[in-house]
């Protein structure tokens, strides 16, 4: 490994590993560099630092030694097939993630699953405690390795510890139905700093550390007495040079009429990508864009709503559930007020290339991104750094974090379906001077914060001595973007 034999002066904890595995032609077996926000922003820290990623390499049971890939040094975490299934679909996918996410579906509080959490928790701890460097500063990732700043607290006094939760932080009312909620508490208590995407969550985990833990706070510091925890919001955004880049080329423009194209060239083309998850309020979504027809406000032909559904968690139950009432809708939705050949929702349950999808964002005269929760939302950024014309809209959740920061968007409760529905009829006739008017304060708000910069926010707040050491702060990682039009 590209470090020194005292280990790693910086490390990542991480659920996965940054890559995926991939067979070539010939049945060799590689690693590709996986799609995402994460490993854009951490890369160039990882390189600059010689830094250790630790996660699982995808694989069940099977855990390759550590190797390098694209000048990162990788260390596979092991999970057998009952960790995946206790630990990761179930604690992780079925508990956490339904109860963080305002329990809008039921969280399922298993303690098989609890004890699984822990042990692969305290996997992690261990094996981030062997890799790092004496001193070393080592950043924690969400919601599965909770109990992991403080295990390696534990382990490893000497280390600096942060902690960055990428989903929403519940307030009191619904947290407290954790069975093991001190538990978790005290594992988040271990980091120095811990990150949240909106400031409403890091104002909920200090009140509770206070109400379950007994420690006051002031400020964004919780006091433990021996030493003080930052709770902050930090949040999180795009790689806006990578979409820039790929949304000027002109490959991908021309793919972006071929999408129009192929759809029929519709007066309006509205467009959302999501994980399919219950979380991201399809099901709203699709009902409020169907009575826009049934009412005579749009007709088939005149406006089409894609809706990429990107296929996620199968093996849980919920999500296989939500799967078959999503096109169940669609179907009926077609069926009902769409025409042969001219549907009014174009559905795929399938992931595409990254630069299919910028192709895409530069298609759609309206993004329409309507979670009943979310920690942020990265493709409504992503779609803001993509629209260097202006001639986009975004149609936007309040409840996705992404609301604090893109208050130009159409914003929507996505609950109130008539809300919705006039909101959407807004985006579509707004004069292409207003919709100029606020892409332009939106991207201004993407370009100036992109991953980058939140990347090195973070690090600056956890150890700014050590942020400034290795550079991160200089502008060709930090924040400001040249050469991209605001
Ligand atoms: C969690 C939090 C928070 C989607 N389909 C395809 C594809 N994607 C990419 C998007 C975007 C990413 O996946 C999805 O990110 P989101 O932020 O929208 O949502 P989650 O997956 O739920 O992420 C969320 C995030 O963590 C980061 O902290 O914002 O709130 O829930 O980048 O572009 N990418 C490709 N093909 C697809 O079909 N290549």
């Amino acid at each position: 490994m590209a470090r020194n034999d005292s280990g790693a002066s910086f490390v990542v904890v991480a659920n996965r590993l940054p890559v995926d595995r991939v067979t070539d032609d010939g049945g060799e077996v590689g690693w590709r560099r996986s799609p995402g926000g994460l490993v854009s922003a951490l890369g160039p820290v990882m390189r600059k630092a010689d830094g250790a990623w630790l996660g699982w390499a995808g694989t069940p049971d099977e855990a390759p030694a550590p190797f390098e890939e694209d000048g990162m040094s990788l260390v596979p975490v092991p999970l057998s097939e009952t960790d995946i299934e206790l630990y990761y679909e179930g604690f992780s996918n079925s508990t956490l993630w339904p109860l963080y996410h305002d329990a809008v579906a039921p969280p399922v509080y298993d303690r098989r699953y609890w004890d699984a959490y822990v042990t692969v928790n305290e996997r992690f701890a261990q094996a981030a405690a062997d890799v790092a460097a004496p001193g070393a500063v080592v950043w924690v990732q969400d919601y599965q390795l909770q109990l992991v700043p403080a295990m390696l607290r534990d382990a490893r006094p000497d280390l600096r510890i942060g902690f960055f939760l990428h989903i929403p932080f519940p307030p009191g009312e619904l947290y407290l139905q954790l069975p093991w909620r001190r538990e978790i508490l005290e594992g988040l208590i271990g980091a120095d700093v811990v990150g949240f995407q909106r400031p409403g969550a890091a104002t909920n985990f200090r009140r509770l550390c206070h109400r379950l833990l007994g420690y006051p706070y002031r400020g964004h510091h919780v006091d433990l007495g021996s030493r003080m925890v930052r709770a902050e919001a930090f949040p999180i955004s795009v790689d806006v040079t990578e979409l820039v880049e790929l949304a000027r080329r002109p490959e991908v423009q021309e793919r972006a009429r071929a999408f129009r194209r192929e759809l029929g060239d519709p007066d309006w083309l509205l467009l959302s990508v999501d994980r399919l998850d219950y979380t991201k309020g399809i099901g709203e979504r699709l009902h409020a864009f169907s009575e826009l027809f049934a009412d005579g406000l749009l007709s088939p032909g005149e406006a089409v709503l894609v809706q990429i559904a990107t296929p996620s968690r199968e093996r849980v139950e919920q999500y296989r559930r939500l799967r078959d009432e999503v096109e169940l809708q669609v179907g009926r939705i077609n069926g009902q007020l769409g025409q042969l050949g001219t549907p009014i929702v174009d559905y795929s349950h399938s992931s595409y290339a990254r630069e299919d999808l910028v192709a895409l964002y530069l298609a759609a005269d309206v993004m329409v991104v309507t979670p009943v929760r979310d920690g942020m939302n990265l493709v409504a950024k992503e779609y803001v750094a993509c629209r260097e014309d202006l001639r986009g809209a975004l149609v936007l959740s309040e409840f996705a974090g992404a609301a604090d920061e893109l208050h130009r968007a159409f914003l929507v409760n996505p609950h109130d379906i008539d809300g919705m529905k006039r909101r959407i009829m807004e985006a579509l006739r707004a004069e292409p001077t207003e919709r100029a008017r606020r892409m332009r304060s939106m991207r201004r708000r993407v370009v100036e914060h992109d991953v980058n910069a939140w990347s090195a926010d973070f690090l600056a707040t956890l150890d700014p001595h050590y942020a400034e050491q290795i550079h991160i702060t200089e502008p060709d990682t930090g924040r400001g973007m040249r050469n991209v039009k605001i």
